[in-house]
């Protein structure tokens, strides 16, 4: 069948079939038909073949399977990658909220903010949470609706708006895999790119991931029903580093003016509270990688960062949760991965949010063309691990950065900043029975209610930390998972990101009370709340442009409540079942700062401050 493909197909077909002794992959066209009726599924599987040659970074094809080859016999043969290492505790930056080195650091870097490109890896399908769609596309919260995509992009515009030269527009790189290229790019356009500029965002996509290998001789799956197709497996989100270099956007960044990239996950409605917060920690050590972590509980299936040490060799590392445990027995850590007297194991939990120093990320990335370093993990059948349950893959996860650090003034430039995960860790990635489960082990669930639930909440323990006095709400169990209903506080980022934009924004914080039945929406930059005492629902909007005082303001009505799925009706929307819960919004006073001056509203101005910002509060009368 040669005479069907372009050369190159063919050099590579043959490449394939001359691959010495068992590993050669004869097999793949053993079962062709000679008959013409095939020819275009020849076509297609030479040209899937050729795809998958072109954007494997590490040598093509062949250089992927003789990898795979190598790293298969290390582990048929039992061998620990980690083998001779040393873990211990490594030393980081922790913080606790509203303390001054909490707000000192952060202050510190909300100089750095205005020059970050922000990296979104997106590419899961999320098979663990069982939605249909992409993730990036649900909500974050019922409260407003506002997805995680518009949550994401709303806040990087709002660091623009406030921190970057003027003029300068903070880029966004978006990772998209063959699962949801095609609804992120639809998502984007149908919402006008949500607010961003269309050549502000970047999208790479994944290849369609790496041929699933069914033996120890790495040959290639061939698909179970179709002998002109093969098997392909997600190769992971390492692959990011060898997009932003290939498509040379990491280097583009730098040339903008860009000193820092920040990585981040795509349901994590927390992902911001600390982004200024471990800049000015990086800024501050010199670091060139920063992990965000926080206190883990033992076999939580989160990563650990470790300091390993072999020899004169050392370098911060994730270790992840299936090597953690056997890593700390072979080494003198004779219960493996257990909490310690905090009640979290002495290692602290990564997030896959990275911050990097951009200058130094692009040198790495010209050396090493972002190529991460693989992993295998089959699951062998027979005791002589020469059978797999099922085909496998090489892999690679885009935290394995600090492998491919060397000498020792890019190896000890890698650290960590702690917080707790309250403020910076609540992905929606589990089903609810997964969730409960987890849950049922003291472990956090990461379903769609905790999510939506901790982002309320971590914006509850920053007001109390910058003296608000807001009450806990009761705690409610749908779908079998248990999280505080309230309150709900929602401040979108145009009103503030951090906790040194919180304190500006509550000038007088002890003249705040919100009850535990609240909810809370603010948005806008020229907002100011004063004094407010709130047991209801009280959404405040300030236009761009626009500035508006909230003082003495009293607001008391039947506000918000979270519904069990269930009990009145059954939703079809996929978004509520997986909650268990809808958003009923029985009362709402509702105040807007319009750009004119003007207050939209259940209220008149009756007075203004003296530089003529329109006041919202006791002087004025509701309109009747
Ligand atoms: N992702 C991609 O963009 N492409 C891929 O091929 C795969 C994923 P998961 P994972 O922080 O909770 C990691 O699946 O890989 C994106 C760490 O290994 O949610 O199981 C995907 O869209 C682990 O140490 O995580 O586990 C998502 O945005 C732990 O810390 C992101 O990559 C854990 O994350 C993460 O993908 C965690």
């Amino acid at each position: 069948s040669l005479y069907l493909f372009t050369p190159s197909q063919q050099d590579l077909a043959k490449r394939l079939c001359e691959l010495p002794g068992t590993t050669n992959q004869r097999h793949l066209f053993k079962n062709w038909s000679s008959d013409p009726e095939y020819d275009d599924k020849k076509k297609a599987f030479m040209s899937k073949l050729e795809m998958v040659d072109q954007s494997y970074p590490d040598g093509g094809l062949i250089g992927y399977l003789n990898n795979a080859v190598g790293l298969l016999e290390k582990s048929r043969n039992g061998e620990n990658p980690l083998e001779g290492w040393e873990p211990s505790v490594p030393k980081g930056e922790s913080f606790a909220v509203g303390t001054d080195a909490f707000i000192d650091t952060e202050k510190l870097g909300l100089e750095e903010v205005g020059k970050c490109g922000f990296v979104l890896v997106a590419g899961g399908l999320g098979e663990r949470l069982g939605y249909g769609d992409i993730k990036i596309g649900l909500p974050t919260e019922l409260a407003t609706g506002t997805t995680y995509i518009q949550f994401y992009i709303e806040t990087i515009l709002a660091f623009q708006s406030r921190y970057a030269e003027p003029g300068k527009r903070l880029p966004l790189c978006i990772m998209t895999s063959g699962d949801t290229n095609d609804k992120t790019v639809a998502l984007l356009g149908k919402n006008s790119n949500l607010g961003m500029d269309k050549d502000q965002i970047t999208i790479v996509q994944q290849g369609q991931g790496v041929p699933a290998l069914s033996d120890n001789d790495a040959h290639i799956a061939l698909d179970e029903e179709d002998p002109y197709d093969i098997q392909m497996k997600p190769h992971g989100h390492g692959d990011i580093h060898a997009l932003l270099h290939s498509h040379g956007v990491a280097k583009s960044w730098l040339e903008q003016g860009m000193k820092w990239t920040v990585f981040f996950q795509d349901t994590n409605g927390l992902a911001f509270h600390t982004l200024a917060l471990s800049l000015g920690v990086s800024s501050k050590l010199g670091l060139i990688m920063n992990s965000i972590t926080c206190p883990r509980k033992a076999k939580q299936a989160i990563g650990a960062i470790v300091k390993l040490k072999k020899g004169d060799m050392e370098r911060t590392i994730n270790v992840e949760y299936n090597q953690l445990d056997p890593l700390l027995r072979a080494t003198g850590y004779d219960n493996g991965d257990v909490n310690d007297e905090t009640g979290f194991s002495p290692f602290p939990g990564n997030i896959n949010q990275l911050v990097f120093n951009l200058e130094s990320y692009v040198q790495v990335l010209e050396r090493t063309k972002g190529v991460m370093p693989e992993f295998v993990n089959p699951k062998y059948k027979d005791a002589e691990k020469r059978v797999f349950k099922k085909p496998t893959r090489l892999e690679c996860m885009m935290q394995d950065f600090p492998i491919v650090l060397e000498g020792s003034d890019e190896v000890e430039r890698v650290g960590f900043t702690s917080l707790a995960s309250e403020l910076c860790f609540s992905p929606v990635k589990n089903a609810t029975t997964d969730g409960v489960a987890l849950q049922a082990n003291g472990t956090h669930p990461g379903v769609a209610a905790t999510g939506e639930a901790d982002q309320s909440n971590a914006m509850c323990i920053i007001l109390r930390s910058i003296g608000c006095d807001v009450q806990s709400g009761d705690t409610m169990i749908a779908n079998g998972i248990e999280f505080r209903a309230g309150p709900d506080c929602v401040a979108k980022p145009s009103f503030a990101v951090c906790s040194n934009e919180l304190k500006k924004k509550f000038p007088y914080p002890s003249r705040v009370k919100i009850s535990g039945r609240s909810s809370l929406v603010l948005s806008g930059d020229g907002l100011v709340i004063e004094s407010l005492n709130l047991d209801g629902a009280l959404v405040i909007e300030c236009e761009e442009g626009a500035s508006g005082v909230i003082r003495n303001l009293s607001v008391k009505n039947d506000g918000w409540v979270k519904v069990l799925e269930g009990m009145l009706y059954k939703s079809e929307d996929e978004v509520i079942q997986m909650r268990g819960y809808s958003m009923r919004k029985i009362d709402t006073e509702k105040i807007v700062f319009k750009k004119d001056g003007s207050i939209e509203g259940n209220y008149q101005i009756t007075t203004t401050s003296v530089c003529g910002v329109p006041v919202v509060g006791d002087l004025c009368q509701p309109a009747s």
